[in-house]
């Protein structure tokens, strides 16, 4: 009989930090289900948690370095590789300067301990600008405006969702994502929790969806028009003088100016662009102004947008100008173990914007990066610091960025590629070396980053489960030879030298925290509530709030422009995308526990338009965009606004060379292969995905 042993540890796969508790022998898992006991979750899970051990079986999941070749894939040693990767970057950036390197940065980077902690080294060693990540097609706006307003990319502040009595969600639909930049597992337990003790929350989205159907009330907007929706609220508590910054008031600057940029956004004026009433604007102006506590979320619907850096903007003006910000109930700064925020005090690094701009498009630079919109050119665009090699670290970005069929063409006329990945799939297929890492169950995990944007303090760290086998290297493991080949320079120390190095620095002096003391308490630590911080968290130089940074103000002339662009043209409709419980965004098609049940991958359609066009539940059509047309079977649903479809990002696993056999079973279409690199939030430089224009025919 094999011994069953219980392995405790948080779940990677998405930013809720879920506590499991997993039954294993020496290689073999018996179950996953959620850990009662965890500090945090207190034994809530998803579908997901339970297809790490689909992940951990897949044989499609590569563990060797693979080299292309005339004759197709080969595998290579791991030295062989390193060396490899090393001398190309190398020959090329003598060649062409030290910008014709590129990289890439995916969504799994930031839930993944190694790549945290050794991508600043890597990163120097690369000594390029040509910086991107899948920050530009996400949350880049919530970290200008916080880098604006109060001085630090980084300070966030959170919803406290479980002591508030009002919450407004626009485009963000944590029933099924399970929240983002916000921590908070159980998303829906905590919503209806919320109802329970009185408190209500409402949902603005352009589909009624699953977090729309627990919610209070639901108000269908057309897309891209939430910046109107936000100065039309701010608007109407100015006038109706519902404001009061409470505790603020002393710590804030730019009030006047606010009041006067929003003079000219009336509800009585932007309402119908909106596609919610007046009266309707008003009613949840007076709701979250006079309830006791109120707390605004606007997620990745509202950052993704013609004027997502606006959208989040005005969500933390609205906060402040009510007197939520930074109290109980409200919008809070957390103070976790690891402070990332609070070390900036010594390090000076809070941040960066558009200290350059990128070579053709001219977008601003963030923190060392560019947006992702502007890679493909230049990679494709002739002159100096034009892209000759790429690095990919888990990304998939021809799935993840709009126009994915023009990078694909930008990644084939390469000299060089090296994808670090654990699957051959539509990114990493373009590369002549992949160097795949461990993963999920086979790596160390600490919540760098999402302590940092959760609901309550808690810390927690758990070793691997399983060995790595001695064919396999961990990611840390994989950009640390890279670095030591390409400058010369290791970094000596092992993650848990440095985790317990940053432990000792934690502002919790009294937990004495350490790698050791974490090993102890596999359910984690609980550090207790948000508290309020203000003003000596804030990083700006008078160490007041900035409700009304220049950058925004001026960006309002470009909206008032913008807005009456209704968003539908006459046989045009709104291409929007949806989540789905089972999936996580490109990477986990190939788990059979996920890919059970009908098929995901539809557009959506309201029934009047299905009429209009008479097609049938089901029935293929055409959808055409500015930049290519897909086939897809159309979905007729009332959930979705009228003149608004949607389809699911991620899939597309149709193209040809990749070894992913199971998504490639249900391939879907990339509704990447119709967004536009091109719409942009030109202010941020963050996607627009809000706006793509596309027509529908009956194939
Ligand atoms: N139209 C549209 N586009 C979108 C979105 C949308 O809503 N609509 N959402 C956007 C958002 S929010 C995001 S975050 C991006 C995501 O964009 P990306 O991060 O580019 O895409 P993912 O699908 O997350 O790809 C992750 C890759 O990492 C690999 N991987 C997984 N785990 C590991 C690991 O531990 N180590 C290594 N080395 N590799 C690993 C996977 O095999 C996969 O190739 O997509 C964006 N794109
Ligand atoms: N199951 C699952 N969970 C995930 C992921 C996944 O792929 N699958 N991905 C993870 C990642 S990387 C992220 S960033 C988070 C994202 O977390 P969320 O932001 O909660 O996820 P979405 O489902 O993309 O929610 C965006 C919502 O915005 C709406 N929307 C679209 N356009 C507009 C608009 O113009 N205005 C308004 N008001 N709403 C609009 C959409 O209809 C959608 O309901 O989810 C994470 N969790
Ligand atoms: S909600 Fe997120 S963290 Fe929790 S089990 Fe699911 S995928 Fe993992
Ligand atoms: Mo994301």
């Amino acid at each position: 009989m094999k011994k069953v042993q219980t392995h405790y540890r948080t779940c990677n796969l998405c930013e809720a930090m879920c506590g499991l508790e997993i039954e294993h022998s020496d290689t073999e898992i018996y179950s996953i289900k959620g850990d009662m006991k965890d500090v945090l979750s207190h034994g809530h899970i998803c579908p997901k948690a339970v297809a790490l051990k689909d992940l951990y079986y897949d044989k499609d999941r590569l563990k060797t370095p693979l080299h292309k070749t005339t004759n197709g894939w080969k595998e290579i040693s791991w030295e062989d590789a390193f060396d490899q990767v090393a001398k190309n970057i190398k020959d090329i950036q003598e060649k062409h300067g030290s910008n014709a390197v590129g990289i890439y940065r995916g969504n799994p980077n930031v839930h993944n301990l190694g790549l945290m902690l050794y991508s600043s080294t890597f990163n120097k060693s690369l000594n390029t600008q040509q910086k991107y990540s899948a920050t530009s097609v996400d949350q880049l706006p919530h970290h200008i405006a916080s880098l604006q307003m109060f001085g630090h990319q980084m300070m966030i502040p959170v919803p406290d969702i479980d002591r508030t009595s009002y919450m407004l969600i626009l485009g963000g639909n944590p029933a099924v994502s399970n929240g983002s930049m916000m921590t908070a597992p159980n998303f829906s337990g905590r919503l209806k929790a919320l109802q329970k003790r009185g408190g209500k929350f409402v949902v603005i989205d352009p589909r009624f969806t699953e977090t729309a159907k627990l919610a209070d009330k639901h108000f269908f907007i057309n897309p891209g028009k939430d910046a109107l929706l936000l100065l039309s609220l701010i608007y109407t508590i100015f006038d109706e003088k519902w404001e009061d910054l409470r505790d603020l008031d002393d710590h804030t600057k730019g009030l006047d100016t606010i009041k006067s940029s929003v003079r000219d956004f009336s509800p009585e004026k932007t309402a119908g662009f909106i596609g919610i009433s007046t009266q309707e604007i008003k009613n949840i102006a007076q709701e979250f102004s006079h309830a006791p506590t109120a707390a605004c979320y606007g997620r990745l619907g509202v950052s993704t947008q013609e004027f997502g850096g606006t959208c989040q903007w005005l969500i933390n003006v609205l906060n402040v100008i009510t007197g939520n910000l930074d109290v109980e109930g409200g919008v809070m700064f957390t103070l976790p173990a690891i402070d990332l925020v609070g070390m900036s005090a010594f390090t000076g690094k809070t941040g960066s914007f558009n200290r350059r701009q990128s070579r053709v498009h001219k977008l601003p630079e963030f923190s060392g990066e560019y947006p992702v919109v502007a890679l493909a050119d230049e990679i494709l665009t002739e002159g100096d610091d034009q892209i000759k090699a790429m690095i990919t670290v888990a990304g998939n970005p021809v799935l993840s960025t709009p126009n994915g069929k023009k990078l694909e063409k930008a990644f084939k006329s390469l000299d060089f590629m090296v994808s670090i990945d654990i699957y051959l799939n539509e990114t990493s297929k373009h590369a002549d070396i992949i160097l795949p890492s461990t993963n999920g169950l086979e790596t160390a995990h600490y919540d760098l980053i999402f302590h940092q944007l959760a609901v309550r303090n808690t810390t927690k760290y758990n070793e691997g489960m399983f060995e790595r086998n001695e064919e396999q290297r961990h990611d840390w493991e994989i950009l640390n030879a890279l670095t030591e080949r390409i400058s010369g320079k290791k970094n000596p120390a092992t993650p848990e030298m440095m985790l317990d190095y940053l432990l000792q620095n934690s502002p919790y002096k009294d937990h004495e925290l350490t790698v050791d003391k974490l090993k102890k308490h596999p359910h984690g630590i609980d550090l207790g509530p948000l508290q309020p911080c203000l003003p000596q968290r804030l990083f700006t130089k008078d160490q007041k709030i900035n409700l009304a940074p220049e950058i925004f103000t001026k960006d309002l002339q470009r909206l008032k422009e913008k807005q009456h662009e209704l968003n539908r043209t006459k046989n045009s409709f709104t291409l929007i995308g949806r989540r789905h419980l089972r999936n996580n965004n490109s990477w986990m098609h190939n788990s059979a526990l996920l890919m059970t049940g009908r098929e995901r991958c539809t557009l959506l359609m309201h029934p009047e338009d299905a009429v209009k066009l008479h097609l049938e539940n089901g029935q293929n059509v055409e959808v055409t965009s500015l930049i290519s047309s897909v086939k897809i079977p159309v979905e007729i649903s009332d959930e979705i606004k009228q003149g608004v479809v949607s389809i699911p990002h991620g899939f597309g696993h149709h193209r040809n060379g990749t070894k992913m056999s199971l998504a490639q079973e249900k391939p879907g279409v990339s509704i990447n292969d119709l967004t536009d690199s091109n719409e942009v939030d030109t202010l941020t430089g963050n996607a627009d995905f809000s706006r793509t224009k596309v027509t529908i025919q009956a194939v």
